[in-house]
């Protein structure tokens, strides 16, 4: 029988005496402001979350974990845990020196003995790692398109942890649970991962794994970072604390795990099995498409849904964890309860609701059942969902100069508000670079800050509720691709590719600019001296030849009502 061995596990900090020495120290030295998902693979390096590693990952133990899931010295460990930094600073530093690494406000939270440097194989990670070099994988995407191209490997001395100011009675470093569990008499306890909120059918499924472990129950949610788009760890703590007291008084413990998921599929279950293994579980519950990051860009899944099962059970003696697989629960309707999906009585009806179901019916402010979820639950999702007419939202046109983006933008801003019920707000090319972007000129560097600076201002906008159209020629699919991303965290992105013809374009030479562009007095000239990368999967495209503007600012408003965005 698995029972755990709740000892202190060993963590990378040094004693509050020594660490404010270090600190004093460390202000002379090279400094790395780190990233979001930086600082939590910081957090768990620093309090044993990721027990046995020693600081971000060498190159040999990088490719080691890439190639067979297992560092240098032969420990497993699927996931690579590593620093990647700008190729500016990169060059500032070398193997031998020691660097601060600082939070986002500044604060000094560890330093990096730099022992490699290298630039990665991003390409053949992503291969390893996540099954495909496919921009559609969140990881994927990552890598290629925000983590830096430079990797520095090196042990860790723990100054503090990251400063959370939120749930803070909900979160526990692993010791602290381990204190936990030894302090209630737990000796065997089955963690539950998730990233969504908790519906009636996860509050079975856990009570039953709990019940057929023999074991306790911890509810381990993800508040790190999730997959882009997931229900805003907020909303989902003020659910799961709605959800205990379903379980059976002092069984039950909700703690809070600040990991960033990479969405890998089996490689991630099984990083997340030696993760709850290190906090103290011998039990975890590993479930169908366990950290599944959905559909490639061919339209599949991206893993076999029970892969992950396979490789965590495979696994698990050496981990040293039990796995619990997930029987997906579903709710029959003739017995009013909930059955694992294979012991469904013959012959009855059976009743579930995805994902993309619940969302729609937020969105569209549709009943959500009982039998599916608690009141308590729903009630906090239509807080923070309202549905789609009364959220916030983003129209980013994109498109050649002279291609008729601002006139259509400007005739779609008055027709909005002329509508009512929600501010909008226009973020012209011309405008933005006269307020926010003065500074800059049209390199790639420059246009990709423009484009990000107008994301940013778009997306506080759409956060608030809040409509935000943008104007800018947004020459590249990358920044664009970010730019939804930032946005789709709060609200709907509707991408308009004005697809006007070079040809016209220069026709109408409205500004002069195609003229001064052909004399080469203005360079790097999109569509002339620098390339426009055409979106290929825009919500809508539309052509201004021939067209009349308010045509195709009426094409626009027929878009956002069918995405009821807008009320007829
Ligand atoms: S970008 O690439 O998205 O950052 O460009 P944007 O901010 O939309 O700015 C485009 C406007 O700047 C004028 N302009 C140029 N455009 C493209 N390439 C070069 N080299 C250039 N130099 C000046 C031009 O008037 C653009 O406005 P629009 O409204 O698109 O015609």
């Amino acid at each position: 029988m698995t029972l755990s061995n709740l000892a202190p596990i060993p963590e990378l900090y040094v004693s509050h005496e020594s660490a404010q020495k270090l600190k004093h120290e460390a202000g002379n030295l090279p400094s790395w402001d780190l990233t979001p998902r930086q600082i939590c693979d910081l957090e768990l390096l620093m309090n044993g979350g990721f027990y046995p590693l020693k600081g971000f990952q060498s190159e040999a133990d990088y490719n080691g974990t890439v190639e067979n899931m297992r560092t240098a010295d032969g420990t497993l460990w699927p996931i690579p845990v590593t620093l990647d930094v700008s190729q500016a600073f990169a060059d500032k530093v070398e193997p031998g020196q020691d660097i601060a690494l600082r939070d986002q406000e500044g604060v000094i939270l560890a330093i990096l003995s730099v022992s490699d440097k290298w630039v990665p194989n991003k390409a053949n990670e992503a291969e390893k790692v996540f099954g495909a070099d496919d921009l559609a994988h969140p990881a994927v995407n990552y890598l290629h398109n925000v983590a830096g191209p430079v990797y520095l490997g090196g042990p860790i001395t723990g100054i503090q942890q990251p400063t959370h100011y939120d749930f803070r009675a909900r979160r526990d470093t692993p010791n602290e649970l381990r204190a936990f569990f030894r302090k209630m008499g737990w000796r065997r306890v089955v963690a539950f991962q998730t990233r969504n909120p908790l519906h009636r059918a996860h509050q079975e499924l856990t009570f039953r794994a709990a019940k057929e472990a023999e074991a306790n129950l911890l509810i381990h949610p993800v508040v790190g970072m999730t997959k882009p788009g997931d229900v805003d760890h907020f909303t989902r703590v003020r659910c799961y604390e709605a959800v205990l007291d379903q379980y059976p008084a002092s069984t039950t413990h909700l703690s809070l795990l600040n990991l960033a998921m990479r969405m890998g599929g089996p490689r991630e279950a099984l990083w997340h099995a030696i993760i709850r293994k290190n906090h103290g579980l011998t039990h975890f519950i590993v479930g169908r498409d366990h950290a599944g990051p959905g559909k490639n860009s061919q339209g599949k899944d991206f893993y076999d849904p029970y892969a992950a099962q396979t490789l965590v059970a495979e696994h698990q003696k050496e981990i040293g964890i039990e796995m619990v697989d997930f029987k997906q629960m579903v709710y029959v309707q003739e017995k009013a309860q909930y059955y694992p999906v294979d012991e469904v009585p013959e012959g009855s009806t059976v009743l579930d609701i995805s994902g993309t179901e619940l969302r729609r019916r937020l969105r569209e402010g549709l009943e959500i059942p009982d039998w599916f979820s608690f009141p308590q639950v729903v009630q906090e999702l239509r807080r923070t969902s309202p549905p789609r007419s009364r959220q916030g939202f983003t129209v980013f046109f994109t498109g050649l100069s002279g291609s008729g983006k601002s006139t259509i933008a400007n005739a779609l801003m008055v027709k909005l508000m002329e509508m009512g019920g929600r501010p909008v707000t226009l973020l012209d090319g011309d405008v933005v670079r006269k307020h926010l972007s003065s500074e800059l000129g049209f390199s790639k560097e420059h246009r990709d800050i423009n484009i990000r600076r107008i994301g940013y201002v778009a997306s506080e906008i759409t956060k608030n509720g809040g409509i935000a159209i943008c104007a800018p020629i947004a020459p590249y699919t990358a920044t664009r691709r970010a730019v939804r991303e930032m946005i789709e965290a709060f609200g709907a992105f509707i991408e308009v590719h004005v697809a006007t013809p070079i040809e016209e374009c220069e026709r109408r030479d409205r500004k002069g600019l195609y003229k001064l562009a052909r004399e080469g007095k203005i360079k790097e000239f999109t569509g002339i001296s620098d390339p426009y990368e055409a979106p290929t999967n825009a919500e809508l495209v539309v052509n201004t030849e021939g067209m009349d503007v308010d045509y195709c600012a009426q094409q626009v408003i027929l878009k956002l009502e069918s995405m009821g965005l807008i009320k007829a």
